[in-house]
């Protein structure tokens, strides 16, 4: 244990719904946010049961022989994995005089202090705030002030005695200072809008960064941490067919990041919702791969972008140790394609792939749409990007780049190719 890092408990329940390996593999998680988070993982308990306590989530006697332990050991600080009411919350803090907090606080703790640009850091002030704001009642000033450190970081501390109104008027100025930053965002991407664009979408440490510094040479931050990347970050890249176009890496995703986030990260992530191919790495050496699989595909049907092309990458095969697993995931989750990032496997494969895939899903087309149909501009400006426009005498003639699934639509207006 360091000298700085706070001594943590960790709890998680089986409850009838469960299995327990499952459980163990998501408090394994948990212990990885809280080291991310600054603490060390003094305990882990799982209780079963078949519902949680409505008082206090864990059994009577579990939170009596907690509240002994922890005073004998001079812990102040519990993790559940599950969410807590916010009475449950308040109910245990009373009883161990400790900090309580749930996944979803651990969650936001890390992103406050990963926060490095204006953006991030409004984004996810506005997502504490919100979280925060129906809890206000709970009355844990006492508990931060003495004891500070995870789970009291930003708007906790200080912001805890404004009353209601000030919250909802922080929460309305925040909204105003994104909305701002996300026009500036929106402008920036229309400026971009020639270009092929990939998104590098994944669970959190599966490698994202590490990618995309291969691919692009960038100077992507990478590290063996959780959310270790919170702002987009855009690069070029040449295919090996000479196209070129624009990679992006962003925020991962994890089980149950707090809707809050999502919400708040709305102009981050509006580049993945805009792009036009997702890179989706996968940890394959992950035990849990196919669970983590599942959330990313749930986060990006929640941001609205599941329908777009999905080019599965599995990487970190160089410590894949269950060979067994590939050809059946190669095969299950097609297309894809394996590599590692670190040791550079299989990159120039998985840039053939990219580039068949832009083949495959993108089509230039040359139009000529005449004035009378005005509004199928329109429509050509939403679903594709605009590579040339000249305004003649009858019509407009065109080259855009387009979804092949929305070629069809435009046929009419085909000119012949010379
Ligand atoms: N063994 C092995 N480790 C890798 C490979 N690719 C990435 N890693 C390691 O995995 C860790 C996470 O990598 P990142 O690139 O930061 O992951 P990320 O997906 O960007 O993570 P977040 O930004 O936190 O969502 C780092 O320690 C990398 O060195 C690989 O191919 N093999
Ligand atoms: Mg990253």
């Amino acid at each position: 244990m360091n000298a700085t890092s706070e001594p943590a408990v960790l709890v998680g329940v089986v409850t009838a719904k469960q299995q327990r390996r499952d459980v163990e593999e998501h408090l394994q998680e948990l212990a990885l946010l809280a080291e991310t988070a600054g603490a060390t993982v003094v305990r882990t308990i799982i209780q079963t049961r078949t519902h949680p306590d409505p008082a206090t989530f864990i059994g009577k006697g579990k939170v009596e022989e907690l509240r002994q332990w922890l005073q004998d050991h001079q812990v102040h600080l519990v993790i559940f994995d599950d969410d807590l009411s916010p009475s449950q919350a308040r109910n245990l803090e009373q009883q161990w005089e400790a900090k309580v907090i749930d996944r979803t606080q651990l969650i936001l703790q890390i992103f406050a202090q990963h926060a490095r640009t204006r953006e991030a850091r409004t984004q996810v002030e506005l997502a504490q705030l919100e979280y925060l704001l129906p809890r206000l009642t709970r009355m844990w000033t006492h508990l931060s002030k003495q004891y500070g450190g995870i789970g009291t970081k930003g708007p906790g501390e200080k912001q805890i005695e404004m009353d209601r109104r000030l919250f909802r008027s922080r929460i309305a100025t925040l909204k105003r200072k994104l909305q701002q930053i996300s026009q500036q965002r929106q402008q920036q991407r229309k400026r971009r809008q020639q270009f092929l664009r990939f998104s590098l979408v994944g669970y959190t440490n599966a490698g994202k960064s590490t990618l995309a510094n291969v691919l692009a040479n960038a100077g992507v931050y990478a590290a063996d941490k959780l959310f270790a990347t919170l702002d987009t970050i855009t690069r070029k890249i040449v295919l090996p067919s000479g196209k070129p176009a624009l990679l992006s890496d962003t925020v991962g995703f994890i089980r149950k990041l707090p809707p809050s986030l999502i919400a708040s990260f709305h102009s981050t992530l509006a580049e993945i919702v805009e792009s036009d191919i997702l890179l989706h790495v996968v940890d394959i050496s992950h035990p849990a791969y196919e669970e983590h699989i599942q959330v990313v595909l749930d986060t990006l049907r929640q941001l609205g972008a599941d329908q777009k092309p999905i080019l599965t990458v599995f990487n970190k095969l160089d410590v894949l140790e269950d060979r067994q697993v590939l050809p059946y995931a190669l095969q299950h989750y097609a297309p894809a394609v394996a590599v590692s990032a670190t040791r550079g496997i299989n990159i120039t494969g998985l840039l053939e792939k990219m580039d068949e895939m832009a083949t495959r899903h993108q089509i230039v087309l040359k139009l000529h749409v005449p004035y009378s149909e005005a509004a199928v501009i329109g429509q050509l400006y939403e679903t594709g990007s605009i590579l040339q426009r000249s305004d003649e005498e009858q019509g407009i003639r065109l080259v855009v780049r387009l979804p092949a699934t929305q070629a069809a639509q435009f046929q009419h207006y085909l000119l012949p190719t010379s």
